[in-house]
């Protein structure tokens, strides 16, 4: 399975991008899931949804959002290992323009 980590500013266009790259590999015939990383609430699991792609939400809550992402990946790689995903894509909570969690060897946006 494959990792994509997708991160940016709030609305900056985050969702509309994986939109796009999940087409581009589902034309494949490759099976795309999302995590979706926010602080508060996201509506982001909808929109996933009702485009037919797998989705899990994680919530920071009164965590730091940034440490919270670092301690989901193990979880969120496990969970896409199970539906067997081909494609993992990882949508960061839309923070400020310093948050950027990349990761060595993983692909990122
Ligand atoms: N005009 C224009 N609007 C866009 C573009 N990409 C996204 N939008 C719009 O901008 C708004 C935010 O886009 P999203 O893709 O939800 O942004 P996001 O970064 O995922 O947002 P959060 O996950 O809430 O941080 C939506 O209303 C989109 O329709 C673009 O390329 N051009
Ligand atoms: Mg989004």
């Amino acid at each position: 399975m494959k990792i994509i980590t997708v991160s940016g500013p709030p609305s900056s266009g985050k969702t509309a991008i994986i939109l796009q790259i999940v087409k581009y590999f589902r034309d494949k015939n490759m099976k795309v899931g999302v995590a979706k990383f926010d602080c508060l609430t996201t509506e982001d699991d909808k929109v996933y949804d009702n485009a037919g792609i797998p989705v899990l939400t994680g919530i920071s809550g009164n965590v730091c959002p940034d440490h919270y992402y670092v301690a989901s990946i193990i979880p969120c790689a496990q969970w896409g290992e199970k539906l067997k995903l081909d494609v993992l894509i990882l949508e960061s909570a839309g923070l400020c323009n310093r948050c950027s969690p990349h990761m060595e060897r993983i692909a990122a946006v």
